[in-house]
């Protein structure tokens, strides 16, 4: 699978508190597309991510993760620094996310960067909707990456992943997002952004309302993330249902990335509509349970043990 995006680095808070008083901090890596090709390469799937970083220590250390866990790594340096972001915890069970991007590295991806790939040799491309609200390069390289594949018959793949703080107008973002969703196979939304995509908000649309609305535009295959509630899928026209996988949680940060990469998993492996929405429920609960965005996402054979009955694991 190909994917591409902004890798950035995160501070998070260790403790209860914000940056206002809170002196103790992680640093760490992020990026939903990049944490969908560790979710998958943890669950055995080949991957490739592309994205610019800047030629600073963030940017090592998000070439370095990403290799680590076995993505496929393809990263121009460029001359503006690695985008940041910060996680704070206000109070306990919240987390509090600001960016520190605008002109980042990633930022200035463009469409002359696509000669570095081949994206008919995929099979499969995965878009968020987080790209082509950093920049006028970056929503023309997805618009490009995007019709590359439908040119060479790659399935394409697009979490809608909707960042109010990026796009500003949420018109113009409910617009990119059509256009996407209308060249893609499959789409990945939560409510909100399902409702942002259909235009449907407030009427009281079902998720499957809303499942079929977005499938009106092009793709085959819609999942509607429920969060505490689980997920829908709508598969040519076929409702499929998913309950969730209780956890405690300490994060949800990352948690939808960790389902699409649990979902395209399984989907990749030609495993079937329920077994791809049962391994992506599982795979987004396990990530709930580390504060940083990634580093809970499991492989095939942690998830038989940390959501299996034995709690010792020898
Ligand atoms: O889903 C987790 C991402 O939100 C995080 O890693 C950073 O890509 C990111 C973003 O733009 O919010």
């Amino acid at each position: 699978m190909l994917t591409l995006g902004e890798g950035l680095g995160v501070l998070r808070t260790r403790g209860l508190g914000t940056l206002a008083h809170e002196s103790d901090l992680v640093v760490g890596t992020g990026g939903a597309e990049g944490n969908v090709a560790i979710g998958l390469a943890r669950l055995g799937a080949p991957v490739t991510w592309l994205g610019r970083v800047g030629d600073d220590g963030l940017g090592t250390r998000v070439v370095r993760e990403l290799r680590a866990e076995g993505v496929t790594v393809i990263a121009p340096t460029d001359a503006a620094a690695t985008g940041l972001l910060i996680k704070e915890t206000p109070a306990p069970g919240r987390t509090a996310v600001t960016y520190h991007r605008a002109g980042s590295a990633g930022s200035r991806l463009s469409p002359a960067d696509l000669d570095l790939v081949d994206v008919g040799d995929f099979d499969l491309l995965h878009v968020t909707g987080i790209t082509p609200a950093l920049s006028a390069t970056t929503h023309e390289a997805i618009d490009a990456v995007v019709d590359l594949a439908r040119a060479a018959g790659v399935p394409v793949s697009f979490d809608v992943n909707h960042r109010s703080t990026l796009w500003g107008d949420p018109a113009a973002a409910s617009a990119a997002y059509r256009s996407i969703a209308a060249r893609a196979d499959l789409v990945f939304a939560g409510v909100d952004e399902a409702e942002l995509v259909t235009g449907r908000a407030g009427t009281d649309a079902s998720p499957a309302d809303l499942a079929r609305a977005i499938a009106e535009l092009g793709p085959v295959e819609v999942v509607v993330k429920l969060g505490e509630a689980g997920a829908i899928a709508l598969v040519d026209g076929e409702v499929h249902e998913r309950a969730a996988v209780p956890v405690t949680v300490v994060d949800t940060v990352g948690a939808g990335d960790a389902f699409v990469a649990g979902y395209l998993a399984a989907r990749l492996a030609g495993e079937d509509d329920d077994a791809r929405l049962d391994l992506a429920v599982r795979t987004g609960a396990a990530a709930c349970t580390h504060p940083g965005d990634w580093e809970g996402f499991p492989t095939r054979r942690e998830l038989e043990r940390r959501l299996g009955d034995d709690p010792v694991s020898r």
